[in-house]
């Protein structure tokens, strides 16, 4: 089944959204796998964003996802890669469609509250990066029949 890395960013710990971004993902039919109430160090920070370390942004960035307390999580499902995207919305949240996480909450295109992986390739390096494998929790749902 496959997996993906979502991390509720330091603006959506800061304005009290855990439980509303994580209703969301349950509420899909997606299961919880692992989570962790951290902070990160600038040194995983610019591991985690190192395909932007050329962007004039960066330093902004690593600045932000460092300044407070993150939730990261693993979830899991059918395509939740691509469809925890389309439920975090656009990257920029003034372009976010309604109805997503970022077009409900956000107006800063720094501060768009959630990172979700944009590939397997990018699931597979994140979780590992933020969870080892003993943090990572297998079970079945009963309900997973009708999901
Ligand atoms: P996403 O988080 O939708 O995958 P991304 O990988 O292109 O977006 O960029 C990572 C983060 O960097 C993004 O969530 C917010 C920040 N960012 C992206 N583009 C930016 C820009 N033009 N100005 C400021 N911050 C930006
Ligand atoms: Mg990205």
């Amino acid at each position: 089944m496959e997996r993906t890395y979502l991390m509720i960013k330091p603006d959506g710990v800061q304005r009290g959204l855990i439980g509303d971004i994580i209703s969301r993902f349950e509420a899909k039919g997606f299961t919880l796998v692992a989570g962790k109430f951290t902070q990160l160090s600038r040194e995983l920070a610019e591991t985690h964003y190192g395909e932007h370390k050329e962007r004039p942004f960066f330093g902004n960035l690593v600045d932000f996802i460092t300044s407070g307390p993150v939730f990261a999580m693993v979830w899991e499902g059918e395509n939740v890669i691509k469809s925890s995207r389309t439920l975090v919305g656009a990257t920029n949240p003034i372009e976010a469609a309604p109805g997503t996480i970022r077009g409900d909450y956000g107006v800063h295109v720094g501060m768009n509250l959630i990172h979700g992986s944009d590939s397997s390739e990018s699931a597979s390096r994140e979780i590992d990066l933020f969870f080892s494998s003993e943090e990572l929790v297998t079970y079945e749902k009963t309900l997973k029949q009708w999901i």
